[in-house]
């Protein structure tokens, strides 16, 4: 009994300064509202961002294009996705062709090998085993032609990495943070950042009142999210990918990429998608109790859009002034509605720190 009342005395004590910092570190009274403080176990999504004050979503707009079946999601085929990004393409070519030959081959060749060893030199047929133990000619013959065959798969994979590690110039650079259990996004050419959640099902009991429910213009169920990546189609984009709490690894198949994002450390990797469409990814490191909902969702379209898009997250082309004096005189006019804006990217340290007191 004294146990299980200790247990319950420092249960207490190691929950409460959490509870306690909730509301110290929120800088916004307006939304630091009850509902950040406490919200419910299993929640990863901000519960200070109501829906409610952001615009209707019109399925099939910029940020909420429907996806192709089958095109940067899995589908049941075997195989890797279709590649829409040209390293994805030649790394894919290379795999399904030359690469999976080999491996059969070999496959075949080393079983065959067995079988006739295992016939002809079976007990029954031979009552006086041979006592050969060296041919030299054969030990050449197996140590030379592994060595070529490791020769003819290294020239082509060494190229391949070299056209995937001298990225051309980038017209678009994303810094993209792995959290416990989301993504953050930032442009910095742009001054656009957002925070990116998994869509919840209607079901599901953890979704909160203020969280959209997934339907199927989202995406597919553990893949969709609210907030897409979008991109321009035919344009170089760079992305520098870090964490800000544990490894996680930021992976889209369909573009052939997979960065591990580590704390303290930027790694790049970038992409270059002629096919506008949705792509979906998830977090490819085993990162946490909820590794498997954070998934990441790439929305590529016309730059025209891309231009749109950007604007309308309050951000500016590469190299035009930031819109800062605009928003500054349109502030004092319409306060209720920059406030939750404003809100939603300082309100979220707070929101992370309860979220993972929880568990
Ligand atoms: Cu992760």
């Amino acid at each position: 009994m004294r146990l299980i009342g200790w247990a319950i005395a420092l249960a207490a004590a190691g929950l409460t300064p959490a509870a306690a910092q909730t509301p110290a570190s929120s800088t916004t009274p307006t939304t630091a509202a009850a509902p950040a403080a406490t919200p419910p176990a299993g929640t990863a999504q901000d519960a200070t961002k109501p829906d409610a004050a952001q615009p209707a979503i019109v399925p099939g707009s910029v940020g909420h294009m429907i996806p192709t079946p089958g095109i940067g999601e899995p589908d049941g085929r075997k195989g890797v996705q279709d590649q829409v990004t040209p390293i994805g393409e030649e790394a894919a070519n290379f795999h399904n062709g030359p690469l999976m030959w080999v491996a059969v081959i070999i496959s075949v060749f080393v079983l065959l090998l067995l079988l006739y060893a295992m016939i002809r030199f079976r007990r029954g047929a031979n009552p006086t085993p041979s006592r050969n133990s060296h041919n030299t000619l054969i030990e050449v013959i197996w140590t030379l032609v592994p060595v070529l065959i490791l020769v003819g798969i290294a020239i082509p994979s060494i190229k391949l990495l070299r056209h995937q590690y001298s990225p051309p110039p980038a017209d678009v650079t994303v810094k993209v943070t792995g959290h416990q259990w989301y993504w953050s996004y930032e442009y910095p050419d742009n001054g656009v950042t957002f925070d990116s959640y998994m869509l919840k099902e209607a079901s599901d009991p953890t979704r909160q009142a203020n969280q959209r429910a997934r339907t199927d213009d989202d995406g597919p169920p553990l893949l969709a999210v609210d907030e897409r990546i979008v991109i321009p189609q035919g344009k170089v984009v760079k992305f520098l990918v870090t964490a800000d709490d544990v490894i996680h690894s930021f992976a889209v198949p369909a573009f052939w990429i997979k960065q591990d994002a580590n704390p303290g450390q930027v790694h790049e990797t970038w992409v270059k998608v002629d096919r506008p469409g949705v792509y979906f990814g998830q977090c490819s490191e085993l990162c946490g109790a909820r590794h498997g909902f954070m998934p990441i969702g790439v929305e590529v379209v016309p730059p025209t859009q891309f231009a749109e898009w950007v604007a309308s997250k309050g951000g500016h082309l590469k190299g035009a002034a930031p819109a800062a004096a605009t928003v500054a005189a349109a502030a004092p006019a319409t306060p209720a509605a920059a406030q939750p804006q404003a809100g939603a990217t300082t309100e979220q340290p707070a929101t992370n720190q309860a979220a993972t007191a929880q568990n």
